[in-house]
């Protein structure tokens, strides 16, 4: 499906023969660009920046590349095209029609799920919002623009549907969404993991990798909803939310390669020689895993509570299924089924089987898990290709945690249960400290040469759009 661009909003819904949308969204446009103004990326506003475009969003035109301002991206709305006959996949109304209009009864369930989605898009943007002055590379700097344009996109996304779907409410909400600000004391973000804030490039790429696979995985369940528009939406975002993960892994990927590189050029074998490591200008190891803690474990609460009535509401409802819904062979209705979880039981952590349906946040959460794991892999294979004897790994679910069975407990990294002393004696060895923020803090100084990259980082394998190392992806001095 081609993408208008002749209006003021691109869009691939018709937005021209429905007066009363085009009228709402209009009506919101100044204040998302008010809004981007001012909590968008730091300084950069006048730059051409090399970014992808969605211009259709089949296969081939939904990444179409060229030099942008960001505040003249494009940001519009467009949906996967429909599929034909498409019926509800699981839940009580399983078999029948999908949905083109929210059914009354479940108009408050869908309303909270499409505010809770659409609020992590801005927060995330800023979030990131003084990264650009530090970045490693024009390369980098090109990739979180391009992350945040995108976010600024998934937020118009929810905000069609409110608008479109919900009425008066639906235009309070797309309001309160420009009006909550990350880490604000008095008007926070909804979820924990986006008041938290992204201080280094580590912990960008962290999040793109972690909190970003949140939001894969949160937009796969809600891809399988009976509400058509939802389904449709979350699709077409799914295309643009894998760019921002391999950003996150490939990030990260390359920050292991330089501090591999590194010590083996210095000669340093033992990876947790730290302040050895450390004078080499790169981060040490143990460091990153502790980056990797922090933002795993944020993570993981973003799936809500392990045994959830919302959960298997929403389930009954048909507004939200399970990841690859349609592909798995049971019933999709789970009124008899199990699920194991994992809970404190007097005290000790054990596999309980929980009813399926009220365990469906732990079982997406599983399969998070063992997406993260994949990318682990590959960061492993690059340490032990270098010959250093280190493993980066997941740390326990009962680890650092705020939300569900284990926000009450202190449990190691290994998942052993301990009391708060030994939880504050050893902290500092499991989660980025003050002197390991200072200390990456300190490599952060920008590097806006084309084709130079900062000392921590390795270059990446290849170009964006296949262009060459020594690309101007931002153009700084416009
Ligand atoms: N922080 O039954 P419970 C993305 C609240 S990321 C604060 O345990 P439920 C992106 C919960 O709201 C993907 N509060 O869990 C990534 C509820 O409050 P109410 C975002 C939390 O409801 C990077 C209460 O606790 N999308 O796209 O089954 C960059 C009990 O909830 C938290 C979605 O999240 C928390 N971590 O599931 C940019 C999808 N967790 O209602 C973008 C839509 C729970 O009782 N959201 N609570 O006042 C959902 O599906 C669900 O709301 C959740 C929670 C999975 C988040």
């Amino acid at each position: 499906m081609s993408i208008n661009y002749s209006e003021r909003i691109p869009n691939n819904v018709n937005l021209s023969d429905d007066r009363r949308l085009q009228r709402a969204l209009e009506a919101w446009q100044p204040g998302f660009l008010n809004w981007w103004r001012e909590m968008g990326p730091e300084s950069f506003q006048s730059c051409d920046v090399y970014l992808r475009t969605a211009t259709s969003t089949d296969a081939q035109g939904w990444a179409t590349f060229g030099y942008v301002k960001m505040p003249d991206y494009r940001w519009g709305i467009f949906l996967a095209d429909p599929e034909s006959d498409r019926r509800i996949p699981f839940g009580e109304h399983k078999g029948e029609p999908v949905w083109n209009e929210v059914p009354g009864e479940h108009r408050g369930v869908l309303r909270r799920l499409i505010v809770t989605q659409g609020d992590t898009e801005p927060a995330s943007v800023e979030q990131q919002r003084h990264l650009g002055k530090t970045c490693p590379s024009l390369y980098d700097l090109r990739n979180l623009f391009q992350v945040n344009v995108e976010e600024g996109r998934h937020l118009w996304a929810m905000v069609y549907l409110l608008q479109s779907h919900f009425g008066r409410d639906g235009r309070e909400e797309a309001e309160a969404l420009l009006m909550r600000r990350s880490g604000n004391s008095d008007t926070p973000r909804i979820l924990g993991a986006f008041n938290e804030p992204c201080t280094d490039w580590l912990s960008f790429f962290m999040f793109t990798f972690f909190t970003d696979r949140d939001g894969k995985f949160q937009l796969l369940a809600l891809a399988e909803s009976a509400f058509d528009p939802l389904s449709r939406t979350t699709r077409f975002m799914l295309t643009e939310e894998a760019h921002h993960m391999f950003v996150g892994e490939t990030g990260v990927g390359r920050i292991i390669l330089r501090t591999c590189e590194a010590m083996r050029q210095a000669g340093i074998d033992d990876p947790f020689d730290r302040d050895r490591v450390r004078a080499l200008g790169v981060i040490d190891l143990p460091t990153i895993q502790k980056k990797l803690n922090l933002h795993y474990s944020l993570s993981l609460d973003l799936f809500g509570s392990e045994v959830s009535t919302n959960a298997a509401n929403a389930f009954n409802a048909g507004v939200k299924g399970r990841y690859q819904e349609t592909k798995i062979d049971d019933d999709h209705r789970l009124a008899q089924s199990t699920y194991p979880v994992l809970k404190l039981v007097d005290g000790v952590i054990k596999r309980i089987d929980e009813p399926a349906l009220t365990a469906l946040n732990m079982r997406l959460r599983d399969d998070y898990t063992n997406d993260c794991a994949k990318g682990l892999l590959r960061w492993n294979k690059i340490i032990s290709t270098a010959g250093i004897d280190f493993t980066v790994a997941l740390p326990h679910v009962a680890f650092h945690r705020q939300i569900g069975e284990f926000k009450e407990v202190r449990a190691s990294p290994t998942g052993e249960l301990i009391d708060d002393e030994t939880w504050e004696k050893r902290r500092p060895e499991w989660l980025p400290s003050t002197e390991d923020g200072e200390f990456i803090g300190s490599l952060m100084t920008p590097v806006t040469e084309p084709g130079k990259f900062a000392g921590w980082i390795a270059p990446p394998k290849v170009g964006i759009d296949n262009k060459p190392g020594d690309f101007e992806y931002v153009r700084i001095e416009t």
